[in-house]
């Protein structure tokens, strides 16, 4: 997980100034070469408070899992921060523990490619690894060509990414392109290092149509509902993270800053740029930070593009789904403040039932509830948005797999689990689907 905390500085403050040794191209500078990954369970509200200052007052601080009260936290620091941090913690009482000497030896070690069950022949892709972007979108047109009487359309939303990328979508209906079917509409791979989501909803893909008229809850969802999904959100950041394990932790788009005190560094956190109570919590001022919002909502063509997608059906668009990871979670509305949609009992209740649907399907548990409840406030995401901007009444954000204590896997879930992830995520949208 990563958040920031409230943080009520004025986005107008300038960024931080870059330090000699830092790479502009990327503030993480040569990787993480030497960062420390560390861990503390806040026993106190002096210790909680301790990591929340880290979290929001030391530039480059990464919480891989955020600071509760009695809770793990398990965070990433570079080495120039080290003795400030530990000096912090323990002034408050707090014993930070270093679970590792050096996260860009971790990030060296090969990501486990172990052999996954084989997905059934019938299925278009190859799931025992992660694509890449031109992968991903030639699947799509696969899918097309494969079931042209179910793929209406494989097209890009009108924006261009900053490094002149195409972010595809793909239309799933039985009524060809002007289709009034209720719809749903799926968002994956908006932050750039959660590779499971792209792959999860390759999957949902691929599933539904192999078993369209064949398998009755395949053909459910396509007879009730038309499908809208845009497989990898943030195609710039998703590439970034495969081009060098460096950069295997980035999480935002990569718009580069070109003015002022950020001129050099790049990128904004997609899932913070939406019109939702936007730049007002779970935001950092910073654009070096990972929770930097922007210059304002929909500053970004990833987010615009959403957003565009979403007005097109927004009329017959009942549920809205975004997908990312990790810690094992399904978030309910909202994210931005601790107010709730008026239906929030009925979100609930689908969720949980959604829960132990995915529960009984290989006995992962995932915890329900409002990002407020469960991790932090945040505010500009794009299940919000689609509430408060769009009208949609159903909307969730999952965190996918690993659990949140699981930080040695964390991101880098091994490929060999982008199959059973997908088959529990099928059992649970299916829910969510035919139920909301
Ligand atoms: O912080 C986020 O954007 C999401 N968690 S993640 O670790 N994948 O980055 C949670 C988003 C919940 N939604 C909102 N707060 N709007
Ligand atoms: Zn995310």
């Amino acid at each position: 997980m990563k958040g920031t905390l409230i943080f009520a500085v004025a986005l107008a403050v300038a960024c931080a100034l870059p330090t000699e040794n830092q790479e502009k191209n990327d503030p993480e500078g040569s990787g993480y070469r030497n960062h420390k990954l560390l861990s503390m369970t806040p026993t106190t509200k002096q210790q909680l408070e301790a990591l929340e200052q880290v979290e929001s007052g030391i530039e480059g601080s990464d919480f891989w899992i955020d600071p509760l009260l009695n809770h793990q936290a398990v965070f990433r620091i570079s080495p120039d921060k080290f003795n400030d941090v530990m000096g912090i913690l323990k002034n408050a009482g707090g014993h930070p523990n270093v679970l590792h000497e050096d996260v860009q030896e971790m990030m060296d070690t090969p990501e486990p490619q172990t052999q996954s069950r084989a997905a059934t022949t019938q299925y278009i892709v190859n799931n025992a690894q992660y694509h890449s972007y031109a992968t991903i979108q030639n699947y799509l047109n696969t899918f097309k060509s494969t079931y042209p009487s179910l793929v209406p359309d494989v097209g890009v939303t009108p924006h261009k990414t900053h490094d002149n990328r195409d972010v595809s979508y793909i239309t799933l209906s039985t009524n060809g392109i002007g289709s009034t079917k209720q719809a749903i509409f799926m968002e994956c791979g908006i932050h750039a290092r959660e590779w499971i989501s792209p792959a999860v909803c390759l999957y949902f893909i691929d599933r539904l149509l192999a078993n369209y008229n064949s398998e009755s809850t395949a053909t459910e969802l396509l007879n009730q509902f038309d499908w809208v999904i845009v497989p990898a959100a943030n195609p710039d950041g998703y590439e970034y993270t495969r081009s060098s394990t460096s950069n295997r932790l980035w999480r935002k788009n990569r718009r580069r800053f070109t003015t002022g005190n950020c001129n050099g560094y790049y990128g904004v956190d997609l899932n913070r740029n939406f019109d939702a109570m936007w730049g007002t919590t779970g935001v950092s001022s910073s654009c070096t930070a990972d929770t930097y919002p922007g210059t304002g909502a929909f500053s970004e063509p990833e987010s615009m593009n959403i957003r565009d997608k979403v007005n097109e059906i927004k009329d017959r668009l009942s549920a809205f789904i975004s997908i990312h990871s990790y810690s094992q979670m399904i978030l309910t509305p909202y994210g931005f403040d601790g107010t709730k949609p008026s239906n929030t009992g009925h979100i609930t209740s689908v969720s949980n039932a959604a829960r132990d649907k995915l529960y009984n399907v290989h006995n992962k548990y995932f915890t329900v509830g409002t990002p407020g409840e469960l991790l932090y406030h945040a505010s500009g995401g794009s299940y919000d948005w689609s509430i408060v901007g769009a009208g949609v009444s159903f909307a969730v954000t999952y965190e996918l797999r690993p659990a949140g204590s699981d930080w040695a896997t964390g991101f880098r879930l091994p490929a060999n689990q982008i199959l059973p992830s997908g088959e529990e995520m099928w059992e649970s949208l299916a829910h969510i689907a035919l139920n909301h």
